[in-house]
């Protein structure tokens, strides 16, 4: 038989991320002629590597090749991605307070059906609402502020993530170039005082440089005049 035009085909599932140490992966053939056979590497990762469905154990990112033969020795291949994920969150480490209030958010990766989480504001110790995530503050910060989400998980595991929202004493930094919204725009507008000495910086070390670009919000809100 002249496998070219055989109808033989492979799937190793749909590409996935892991919560568990184990994942069970899903092996199909279909047409050509029975039986088939399966074969999977690289091997070392799996329980049984000519079944249909081996059992993969994980620590780290594997690509997975699927090979099925057919009763008439026809070949065909597929792939899957499989990535190992454990309970965790992140969170963008800072950002800068623009002309509205901010939107706090963090991926918590791996929830179980007991996971909780909550955000905090490490400065007025205020919590937000259990299981709140997205966070959306109610005013616009007035000093820089340091926030906190903890999560816990059934297995009493605890992850925490901090972000900083940077907020210059400068009240001008909110929109410095005054066109009511928060662009790239605005860090071009203190580029003449670059390296220069002024009194009118972000981080008021009264020397414009880098760090004080840091304090500039470009997530444009509304829309400019
Ligand atoms: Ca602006
Ligand atoms: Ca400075």
């Amino acid at each position: 038989m002249d496998c070219l035009f055989s109808d033989l085909a492979a799937d190793a599932g749909a590409d996935d991320v892991s919560c568990q140490a184990t994942y069970l992966l899903q092996g199909t053939a279909h047409g050509g002629t029975g039986p088939y056979s399966f074969s999977w590497s690289p091997a070392e990762f799996l329980d049984d590597p000519t079944s249909e469905t081996p059992l993969a154990t994980l620590a780290e990112p594997v690509l997975f090749c699927l090979e099925v033969t057919d009763g008439a020795g026809c070949r065909r291949e597929a792939s899957v991605f499989i990535t190992p994920q454990t309970f965790g969150v992140s969170a963008f480490p800072s950002g800068a307070q623009g002309l509205e209030a901010m939107r706090l958010e963090a991926e918590i990766t791996c929830i179980d059906g007991q996971t909780q989480w909550q955000w905090q504001n490490l400065v007025t110790q205020e919590v937000f609402g259990i299981n709140e995530n997205p966070v959306q503050l109610a005013s616009v910060l007035n000093e820089t502020t340091q926030f906190s989400l903890t999560a816990l998980n059934a297995a009493a595991t605890v992850a925490e993530t901090t972000l900083v929202v940077l907020v210059s004493s400068n009240s001008s930094f909110l929109d410095p170039n005054g066109d009511g919204c928060n662009s790239i725009s605005d860090l071009h507008h203190y580029l003449p005082d670059w390296r220069l000495e002024t009194s009118f910086d972000g981080d008021g070390n009264g020397i414009m440089d880098v760090r004080d670009y840091l304090y500039i919000s470009i997530n444009q809100t509304s829309p400019c005049r």
